[in-house]
């Protein structure tokens, strides 16, 4: 018998890499989206064409996390072995804008999950995806699933109550739901609002003279960055596991905003030059024209200053490590971007 997998994100940067695993792994996986004006699909549209996908592998199913009624029906009829809950307005700074939804999607929608479990099967597993957000000030260096959470946003706050009510469901109802408590990710496919996106989308454009200047925020302030392949291997592996646990998953290596974007100028042998402090700090290109500018804007009321996480759980129990480092992710960023074809 096929494994029948749910995934509630499955449009998102997490949900393509997942699926894609989890077909090849022949699975039977079912993807929730959310009716959206225009297509939101164009991170899974490609996968119908890989050759392990056959046409009633990979089904897809209209939902929303902040529907219960959906929720409890999808569960109902997809009758799945495992549950990835992925969903999530999963933008930092957004959730200061919009508090309200970011709390109703990111932490009620996992109850609404964890609830349709309890009442329609108990034995289905349940991965949720937490956050090194949910560190926030952090109170000791590198973060390990003992290190208390001090989250500093709404939306860190809501992945906090989802952490615990995943926990609490656990000990309450045995059920086997696990955390992930991962730290950034990235990949080609992510969002580009994001900060790593949002460099090596403009820096290639710069490169190629298709725009001028990238305004951005906080410089320094430091994250554990992997690669997002690596790290829906990980979710899999922890609904794989004897027992229902949460686990770090991180790379343990730290590097700044401006790190990276240094990291990204070498690839592309763009020449930085680095002048003027705060908010009047710039990059210029061959010592004369500025393209990286700041921007108050793009500070947060509160900031997450530092993440470095420690996995040595995962590595040892799960047998997990990453296999892609900064300069591969890098590369693998700006070469999709180099081949990207723009209308502008
Ligand atoms: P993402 O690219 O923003 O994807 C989020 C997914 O959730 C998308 O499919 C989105 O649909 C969907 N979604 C949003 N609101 C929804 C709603 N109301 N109902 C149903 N679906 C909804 O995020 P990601 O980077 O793949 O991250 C996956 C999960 O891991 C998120 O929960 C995120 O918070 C968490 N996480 C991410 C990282 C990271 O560094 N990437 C680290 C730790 C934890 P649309 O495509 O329609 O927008
Ligand atoms: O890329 P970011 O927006 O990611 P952030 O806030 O760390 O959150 C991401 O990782 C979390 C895991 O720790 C996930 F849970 C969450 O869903 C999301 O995927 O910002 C990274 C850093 C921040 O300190 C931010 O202040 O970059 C700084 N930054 C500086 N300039 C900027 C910018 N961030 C964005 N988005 N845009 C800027 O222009």
């Amino acid at each position: 018998m096929k494994k029948v997998a749910l995934i509630f994100g499955v449009t998102g940067q997490d949900g393509s890499y997942l699926t894609k695993l989890l077909l090849k792994k022949k699975y039977i996986v079912h993807g929730v989206k959310r009716r959206s004006s225009s297509i939101n699909t164009s991170r899974i549209d490609d996968i119908y064409q890989e050759p392990f996908v056959k046409k009633k592998n990979f089904i897809l199913h209209y939902g929303d996390i902040t529907d219960g009624i959906s929720i409890f029906n999808l569960i109902k009829k997809t009758k799945p072995d495992e549950i990835y809950n992925l969903a999530a307005q999963s933008h930092v700074a957004v959730s200061f804008k919009i508090p309200e939804y970011t709390t109703n999607a990111d932490a009620v929608g996992t109850l609404r999950i964890l609830d349709s479990i309890i009442k329609l099967n108990p034995k289905i597993k349940f991965y949720q995806a937490g956050s090194s957000e949910m560190y926030g000030k952090v109170q000791s260096f590198p973060q390990n699933e003992k290190t208390p959470f001090y989250p500093r946003s709404p939306y860190g706050v809501s992945k906090l109550y989802s952490h615990w009510i995943t926990i609490n469901y656990r000990e309450s109802y045995k059920i086997f739901a696990c955390n992930g408590i991962l730290f950034n990710h990235e990949s080609p496919l992510r969002g580009e609002t994001f900060v790593t996106k949002k460099i090596v989308k403009a820096m290639c454009k710069i490169k190629n003279g298709r725009q001028k200047k990238l305004y951005l925020g906080n410089l320094y302030a430091k994250r554990d960055w992997g690669h997002a392949e690596d790290y829906v291997e990980a979710m899999w592996r922890i609904l794989q596991y004897k027992n229902p646990e949460d686990w770090v998953i991180c790379t343990g290596k730290q590097y700044s905003v401006k790190q990276f974007v240094n990291l990204v100028a070498k690839y592309l042998r763009l020449k930085l030059i680095w002048k003027g402090k705060g908010l009047y700090e710039k990059a210029y290109l061959e010592k004369k024209v500025p393209i990286i500018e700041i921007k108050k804007e793009y500070f947060r009321p509160a900031e997450v200053d530092t993440l470095k996480g420690d996995a040595s759980k995962a590595r040892k129990f799960l047998k997990w490590k990453p296999s892609k480092n900064i300069n591969y992710l890098i590369k693998d960023m700006v070469e999709y971007e180099l081949n990207q074809t723009y209308e502008d």
